[in-house]
Formats: structure tokens, sequence, C-alpha cells
């Protein structure tokens, strides 16, 4: 090694280097001369080979090369890096006058428009919202209801048991009404209990095995059928509209004597008879009664002082009658065609 190797590199590196317009060859030639292993770098490292008295003036010289190509490398990486950014910018030049790309947003779901509207309704009549558990212990979806073990009512609700005894999912919003009940008792009570419920069904155009229910539940003196009726009459025509037809048809709960179903002219079919309604021209919305004497007393009343009505509604099926919608699959489905027309 020697003064004359050393300055053969440094001109040679020099002027190598203005000819280097691209990273990838100015990495060969930081590799070549001042990387790890490149010739300057080898040569500054070997002066303690060298003759004493030769030293100090090599190894200076060295050191001044070595750093002027490492200013130098540096100025020609970035001049690189700008000519490169340039570039791109040029090629996929922007449009600032193109329109915007639309941003996809949800929306609320058909079921919960209902809900809402129907919690609007009643609280215009007085009923707040009173929320109670989604899993239910036998007892309150069924005994406190008057239902007893092994009663033939039960099958009227086929239940999702869990693995623990006597723990279900509720089949309805009834046992609500017991919650409710010994909560507020022996005060009044002007409530609409809604939520989830789970049955354990043949899937059809009208039933679900999840689906929701709006409970109400009124308790306080001298309230008679004819409160509910027209409750329930003024409810439906807020929702339906005044001219919709709705009638009422005695039938059978155990926790409500008398006990009636609503229904509602199908609006699909215009009352002539459809699959949805089953041929009948009437589509049922609601069950609903005067409380049982037996629930009261579970509750904390005394019936012979207190009386109450109660009503259990399906929102999917009011959301149907609205919107003309043909099949209550659709609702869980999430098939986004359906939700976006919402
Ligand atoms: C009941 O569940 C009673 N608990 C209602 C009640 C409450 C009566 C208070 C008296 C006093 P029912 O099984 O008929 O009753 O259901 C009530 C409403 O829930 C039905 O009118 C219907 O709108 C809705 N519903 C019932 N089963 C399903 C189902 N599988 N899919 C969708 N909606 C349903």
């Amino acid at each position: 090694m020697s003064l004359q190797e050393l300055e053969r590199l440094y001109t040679e590196a020099k002027n190598a280097l203005p000819e280097i317009t691209e990273a990838a060859a100015l990495e060969n030639w930081e590799n070549k001369f001042i990387g790890r292993k490149g010739a300057i770098t080898l040569l500054v490292r070997s002066v303690g080979q060298l003759p004493k008295e030769d030293r100090a003036a090599f190894g200076q010289r060295a050191n001044q090369i070595k750093s002027e190509m490492e200013s130098a490398y540096a100025q020609r990486a970035d001049l690189i890096r700008q000519r490169e950014l340039a570039k791109s910018l040029e090629e996929g030049e922007i449009d600032v006058t193109l329109p915007g790309r639309p941003t996809p947003t949800g929306g609320i779901h058909p079921a919960t428009q209902t809900l809402r509207e129907i919690y609007a309704i009643w609280a215009d009549m007085g009923f707040q919202v009173f929320r109670t558990r989604e899993v239910e212990d036998d007892q309150t979806n069924f005994e406190m209801l008057n239902i007893p073990p092994h009663h033939p009512a039960r099958d009227m609700w086929d239940t999702f048991h869990t693995t623990t005894p006597g723990v279900i999912l509720r089949t309805h919003t009834s046992p609500g009404q017991i919650h409710a009940m010994r909560r507020f008792a022996p005060g009044p009570i002007r409530v609409i209990l809604p939520g989830m419920c789970f049955r354990y069904e043949q899937i059809s155009t009208r039933k679900e095995i999840q689906f929701n229910q709006v409970e109400g539940l009124a308790v306080g003196h001298n309230i008679r059928l004819s409160d509910l009726k027209g409750t329930i009459t003024a409810f439906a025509r807020r929702i339906f509209g005044e001219d919709r037809k709705v009638r009422f048809r005695g039938s059978y709960f155990p926790f409500t004597e008398p006990s009636m179903e609503v229904d509602v002219e199908c609006m699909l079919c215009e009352g002539k008879g459809c699959s949805v309604c089953s041929g009948t021209g009437w589509l049922e919305i609601a069950g609903c009664g005067m409380v049982h004497p037996v629930v009261l007393r579970n509750g904390g009343y005394d019936p012979t002082v207190h009386s109450g009505f109660a009503f259990g509604m399906g929102p999917e099926r009011i959301t149907m009658l609205k919107h003309g919608i043909n099949d209550i699959r659709y609702f869980w489905g999430n098939d986004l065609r359906f939700l976006e027309q919402f």
C-alpha cells in the first residue's frame, strides 16, 4: 500500500460518483469504496502495517479522503432521493378536481327503527322503558306466570335450555312483568319491556328462533279491559295509520284472564289472504289480556285492590306489515341488499 495507491483510489471514487443516477448503483459504489469492506476503509484501517515514519502522513490523508467521500456520498444519496420523489409525483399526478370516493355508511336496522317508533308512541302514552334479562330461570319465565311444570300450556313456548338445569333463554318478555312488579309494588306501573326472545321453533316466513318482543304492563286501581282495548287501538292507529283495520280475538294465556290476540289487516295482500298471513287476511301482532290474579300476587300486589293489563307484541311482524316484507328471515340474514333498503 502506498500514497499513490490511495490517491488513485480517491480519483477513481470521486470521478465515478457524479455518473451515478440510481439508488442501486449508489449502493454498489458505497460497498466498493467506503462500506465496511470498501477499498478506502481497508486502507484507513491498515495504517498500522506501514513503517512508523510514514504512518502519520498516510493516516491523515486517508482519513481526509474517507470523510470527503462520505459527505459526497450523502449529498449524492439525497439528490437521487429527491429526483426519484419528483419522478413518482410526476407519473402519479393527483387530479384534485376528481369527485371523492363515497365512504360506505351503515344504517339503522329496520327492526331497531320500528322499536324506536314503538318506544316513542308508548312514551307519549306515559309508558317508560324497563329492561330485563335475556337469560332467565324457569321459575320467572313460566312458574311465576302461572305455568307450573308439566302444564300443557308450556307447549306454546318451545324452549332453548342451557346446560344449567332451570336456566333457559327467555321465550317471551313476560317474565319482565314479574321483575317490574317486584321492583315497583305496591305502586302504580306503566312500563314497556322490550328485548330479544328465543324459541326452538320451525323457522318459516313468519317465525324466527330469535325475535324481539315489546311487553307492556300497566298496574293500578280500576284498570279495565276497555283501557287495554283503547290503548292498543290508539297504538295501532299511530303505527299503521288511521284506516288500518284492527281486531281483538279471544285467546288463552295462563298469565292473563281474559286473554286476547290482536290482529291487523294484512298489508301485503290488503286482507285478501297470502302466504304471510296464512290466507286469513290478518296478521297477529300481539297477545294481551288482564293480568291474572295469581301473577299479581306473585309480583307483590293484592288482586282485590289492584288490577292491570299486559300485552306482548312482535316488532318484526309490525315491520313486515309496514314495509310489505314477505319473509321474516330477512331480518337476521345480514343481506345488505335487504338492509340497505331502509
Ligand atoms: C306471548 O309470547 C305472550 N307472552 C304475549 C302476552 C304478553 C300475552 C302479555 C298476554 C300478556 P305469543 O307467543 O303470541 O305470546 O307472542 C307474542 C307476539 O310475538 C306475537 O304476536 C308475534 O308478533 C311475536 N312472535 C311470537 N313468536 C314469534 C316468532 N317465532 N318469530 C317472530 N315473532 C314472533
